[in-house]
């Protein structure tokens, strides 16, 4: 079935039907899943074929976006020459970061995760992630909710990694400019975040954090 809407195709969407016990079951089983993710700063060397990074890329590319633009790029970066830049450039800002240009309160505030300026899994972990969020598309074309966008596509990317066994973490090196630079993209794009991708080290040891309660995060009104 088929129709049009100001001279636009549209079809008929088929949700899978779901029985509402089973809707509970799998908001649950979901929420376990998602409840065992961590941030992982220990990687192994292990490969990853390209094959599965293509399908984490692709289950991002599913989310939605201002107007569908779609405004992301994803740099999937494998080559370990082009890893050591990436590593010594953020390791160069975020040693400045640390020793003088995060305040006091922030350095404090991150103290219980044991973060510092050394990033030994950018070289590490077999693959990089770079997105790159296009403030405009390429000829200047406006783009819409571009920030809103790509961070729900980095959500989508951040489950999928996870859901496939492996691991990530959100890594923000500030300025993080150096990347456009280092990977030669166009002017249209600004670099958003960084996520190393692999298999977890043998043995990680994680910050003992907790999320906050349904009762903090959330009213029902
Ligand atoms: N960009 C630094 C510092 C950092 C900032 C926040 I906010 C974190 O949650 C974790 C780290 C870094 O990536 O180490």
């Amino acid at each position: 079935m088929k129709k049009s809407i100001n001279g636009f195709p549209h079809h008929i969407y088929h949700q899978t039907h779901v029985a509402p016990e089973t809707v509970l079951n799998q908001s649950e089983h979901f929420l376990k899943a998602m409840e065992t993710r961590r941030s992982v700063r220990d990687f192994s060397d292990k490969d990853v074929p390209k094959a599965v990074i293509e399908n984490l890329i692709m289950t991002a590319a599913t989310a939605p976006s201002g107007a569908n633009k779609q405004p992301w790029t994803f740099c999937a970066i494998n080559d370990s020459t082009l890893k050591k830049q990436i590593r010594v450039a953020a390791e160069q800002e975020e040693y400045d970061s640390y020793n003088g240009r995060m305040p006091q309160q922030w350095l404090k505030d991150l103290a219980p995760l044991g973060t510092d300026w050394q990033k030994p899994f950018l070289e590490i972990a077999p693959w990089l992630i770079v997105v790159f969020a296009q403030t405009t598309g390429i000829n200047k074309e406006k783009n819409y909710y571009v920030q809103e966008s790509v961070g729900i596509a980095c959500g989508f990317l951040i489950a999928a990694i996870h859901q496939a066994g492996l691991v990530t973490l959100t890594h923000t090196p500030s300025p993080m400019n150096f990347l456009k630079s280092i990977l030669k993209r166009p002017d249209n794009e600004r670099p958003f975040l960084l996520l190393p991708v692999g298999y977890a080290a043998d043995e990680v040891f994680v910050p003992e954090i907790t999320k906050k309660d349904l009762g903090e995060i959330a009213v029902f009104i």
